[in-house]
């Protein structure tokens, strides 16, 4: 028995092996990407261990290929009447189990590789939350920062001009990401109606409630990773409460964890931006960080300048020093790398949540498991963002609104059982405890028995 399950666990290892060294050869410039296949590819090895009849339908061969890649030009007047091109991107990943969804990331950092990463993640984060959404990804290597607001919509303008051929409420629905918030996604819904002569809210999502947008939306991933991590913590007897968290950004995920977290009686001292990271003892004043953030668009050092305990330091890597029980990264990928969370672990860190997607490398998540640290993986903890741009698009499709408890109320339930599924699946195949094996197998025995019953797709 003992030999039978090793001779089909060699098999399956082979098997993944193969694809992902194919890969690898056919895509060695895009680190992001491989990076992204690799964590869940050797995730799943008991899952084709298990049924091998997976390996024979090419199921790993057919999901890490996307169904379509889409690149445009952008070309868009600056203030000064000049002329400015960037380059658009949307990967339609997977439609196995409902059209295609992902946000829009807008950053100078945005490539191909990123946007494949983001958008593999997504197929498995969308199966996860239960909802019939496929996965997606798409942005720009735009850069908003110091743009007018004039800027910014003529370049979602330009932008929506040619992603609308590809886009609509049952085809793929895109929303926010880094540098896309409700402004860019107003500019971007005006655009598309103003093409297409409809007025279709289901098209996008992380609209403002004014015009369409779900109540909680704005706070769904922060909170969402907030609820999962509370479930984790359940495990070693612990909560938020009197808990020390550092929070890594200060954009829309970072805001509403620090604001979950502080509400469920954490005191959070540190969070970030691109340039630096502020440490206050007594407890970050959220207040002075969304009137910086959300309403002045400035930068995170401002908030010294009103709060004479707090401390200031350049660069952003250093944020991992701060002795913390609980790490939320919710700014960006590769962001937490070894020697960080070495250093986390030294000081004491318990948990580490992942708001962003992919912010620990492959070996500082391997430094969380060698010393016991609770790991909530980003595609299930950050996962209560599309679930409730899922839940925009119900509203969107009934034309009635929901409250914000009766949202929030539902993304709660949805994060609690995204994190039992993670559970389950994780022991079901013999891995149990480890979070980030269960949720990339829970996530995919849905798409792929999906592709199975929909043939050869
Ligand atoms: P925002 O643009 O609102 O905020 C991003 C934050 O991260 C900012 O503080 C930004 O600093 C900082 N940041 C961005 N790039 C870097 C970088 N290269 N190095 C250091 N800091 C950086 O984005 P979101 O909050 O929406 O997204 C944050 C993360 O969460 C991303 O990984 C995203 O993919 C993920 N995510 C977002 C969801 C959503 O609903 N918005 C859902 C699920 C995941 P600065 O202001 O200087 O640019
Ligand atoms: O990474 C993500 O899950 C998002 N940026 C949100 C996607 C969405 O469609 O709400």
């Amino acid at each position: 028995m003992v030999t039978a399950m090793s001779d089909s666990q060699k098999v399956a290892t082979e098997y993944i092996d193969t694809v992902y060294n194919n890969l690898k050869e056919k895509h060695g410039h895009e680190p992001e990407f491989l990076q992204a296949v690799k964590e869940i590819l050797y995730s799943l090895t008991p899952v084709f261990a298990q049924r091998p009849e997976y390996m024979e339908a090419s199921l790993l061969e057919r999901i890490v290929e996307p169904e379509r890649v889409v690149k445009f030009r952008v070309s868009w007047e600056d203030d000064h009447g000049k002329i400015q091109v960037n380059r658009g991107y949307r990967v339609q990943y997977s439609s196995a189990i409902g059209p295609y969804k992902g946000g829009l990331r807008f950053h100078p950092s945005v490539n191909e590789s990123i946007i494949k990463f983001l958008g593999f993640e997504q197929i498995f984060k969308n199966s996860l939350t239960g909802q019939p959404i496929g996965g997606a990804k798409g942005g720009s290597d735009f850069d908003p920062k110091g743009k007018s607001d004039a800027e910014i919509m003529r370049f979602c303008q330009a932008f929506m001009t040619e992603l609308h051929k590809y886009i609509g409420p049952d085809v793929d629905v895109p929303a926010g990401d880094i540098g896309v918030g409700a402004r860019e996604i107003g500019f971007l819904f005006g655009q598309y109606n103003r093409i297409r002569g409809a007025y279709e809210p289901g098209v996008i999502t992380g609209k403002l409630p004014r015009f369409g947008g779900s109540l909680a939306r704005k706070e769904a991933t922060g909170y969402g990773c907030v609820y999962f991590v509370q479930e984790m913590l359940k495990e070693i007897n612990l909560s938020f409460a009197g808990a020390t968290v550092v929070v890594s950004g200060s954009g829309n995920v970072s805001t509403y964890a620090i604001e979950k977290a502080q509400q469920l009686g954490a005191k959070v001292v540190a969070c970030s931006d691109s340039n630096g990271y502020i440490y206050d003892p007594n407890g970050i004043d959220l207040d002075t960080v969304k009137e910086i953030k959300e309403v002045q668009h400035g930068r995170i050092k401002e908030y010294v300048e009103t709060h004479s305990n707090a401390t200031y330091t350049e660069g952003c890597q250093g944020i991992w020093t701060i002795p913390c029980d609980i790490a939320l990264p919710c700014a960006t990928q590769n962001e937490i790398n070894e020697e960080a969370a070495k250093t986390l672990v030294k000081n004491g860190v318990k948990a580490v949540g992942e708001g962003a997607n992919m912010p620990s490398t492959l070996q500082a998540i391997d430094v969380y498991f060698a010393n016991d640290v609770l790991f909530a993986p980003a595609k299930a903890a950050n996962a209560g963002g599309v679930a409730v741009s899922a839940l925009e698009m119900a509203q969107n499709s009934m034309r009635l609104f929901w409250t914000f408890e009766e949202v929030d109320q539902k993304l709660h339930v949805i994060m609690t059982s995204i994190y039992n599924n993670c559970v389950k699946a994780a022991k079901e195949f013999g891995h149990e405890g480890n979070l980030l094996i269960g949720a990339n197998i829970a996530g995919f025995l849905k798409v792929a028995d999906a592709m199975i019953a929909q043939g050869v797709i």
